[in-house]
């Protein structure tokens, strides 16, 4: 019997661009969620961790980053991680593996070849990435083992072919034959480079392929991330046991939201009140919202932006109507500011273009809010 924890895609060292003030956060959060999956190692007592590649976002990677991934592998010495490299952090010249540090991590072995590796309760038969413009089936050398005792598990970085639909936010680049454990007979492979959680079944209908997915969501649109698997196979052949387990920290909602009219406002604010306490928020608003109500907007989202480390959003495809000239929300005392707004709806009824309409319909708000201010 075996059991391990499959694990992938840390990307440290990851930009978090984008994420505003949130990108340091991530970042952190990113190298501090390993131990969430250290201990549930520790905890379950499992023989090895399998670590499925891009644990670095790129070869050069600063020391600073690798130091601290190390100072918590120490933490763990205990337990034996196998690495396989992935895309992002490519064996070859120029590896981030190469550097000195690594030979003194005691419990980490680095996979550098496809030679299978005895591990305890199983054989590994890594396929690493080798070049990064690497073509076709990238597991077609792993070799038949229906003839051998033992489990063995194929470990590989990079997209299950035939897997549709294929996640649209997920890379489509190395890839990896549907059929690699029905040729191999293989009991199990383990796959990385995906960052939601997939699994997929043999031409039996047995679950022996999955992707664990990241440890920690590394954008929006990704979905089951967060998680690594611990994974129990009884003996040759058996049926293997997948259990995702929970080591993400920071928890991610995308939501397309419709608006119709003021009341929409009301909805928006009980929706915000479901999502209190989620992290990182991005909200796409679209629809038609009259410009009256547009402040009020505003407002709310302005107050939401406070309620969580990241608040992203979309209004592109918000259209914000302007009221017609007979209904002017009401007269403004300063001239200037009446003569601008005069000038403004002028420019507006000659204009079709969506996005100077947008601009000028803008600036009409902002001009009858300055104008309210300055009446208090
Ligand atoms: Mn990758």
């Amino acid at each position: 019997m075996v059991q391990f924890l499959q694990t992938s895609d840390w990307q440290i060292g990851m930009k978090g661009g984008g994420l505003g003030e949130a990108g340091p956060i991530v970042r952190e959060v990113r190298i501090s969620s390993i131990h969430n999956i250290l201990k549930s190692a520790r905890e379950h007592a499992v023989d090895f961790v399998l670590m499925c590649g891009d644990a670095f976002e790129h070869n050069m990677v600063s020391q600073d980053d690798v130091k601290k991934v190390i100072t918590i592998l120490n933490q763990y010495s205990d337990i034996p991680v196998y690495l396989l490299p992935g895309n992002h952090d490519s064996i070859g010249a120029g590896s981030v593996y190469d550097r000195d540090i690594f030979v003194r991590v005691e419990n980490l072995n680095i996979i550098r070849t496809c030679d299978p590796i005895e591990v305890p309760g199983a054989v590994l038969h890594p396929c690493p990435i080798l070049s990064r413009s690497m073509m076709g089936d990238i597991t077609k050398d792993m070799p038949e083992v229906r003839g051998l005792s033992g489990i063995h598990i194929g470990v590989a970085h990079g997209s299950q072919m035939g897997a549709f639909p294929a996640p649209n936010w997920e890379d489509v680049n190395f890839l990896i034959g549907r059929d690699c454990v029905d040729r191999t007979g293989i009991d199990y492979l383990a796959l990385g480079h995906w960052h939601s959680h997939r699994t997929f079944q043999d031409s039996v209908g047995i679950v022996r392929i999955a992707y664990s997915g990241t440890h920690e969501q590394t954008g929006y649109g990704e979905d089951n991330a967060g998680l690594c698997l611990l994974v129990e196979i009884d003996d040759k052949g058996g049926t293997p046991k997948i259990e995702p387990i929970r080591t993400g920290q920071l928890t991610w909602v995308s939501k397309e939201f419709e608006v119709k009219d003021s009341s929409s406002l009301i909805e928006l604010k009980a929706y915000f009140e479901t999502i209190k306490g989620i992290d990182m928020v991005k909200l796409s608003l679209f629809g038609d919202l009259p410009l009256e109500n547009k402040e009020e907007l505003d407002n709310i989202l302005e107050f939401q932006g406070t309620m969580h480390k990241n608040f992203v959003i979309e209004t592109h495809s918000l259209n914000i109507r302007a009221p017609v000239q007979s209904e002017r929300p009401f007269e403004f005392e300063d001239p200037v500011l009446s003569q601008s707004d005069k000038h403004l709806r002028e420019l507006l009824a000659e204009t079709t273009d969506p996005q100077q309409r947008t601009i000028f319909i803008e600036t009409l708000a902002l001009l009858a809010r300055l104008a309210k201010e300055a009446t208090k």
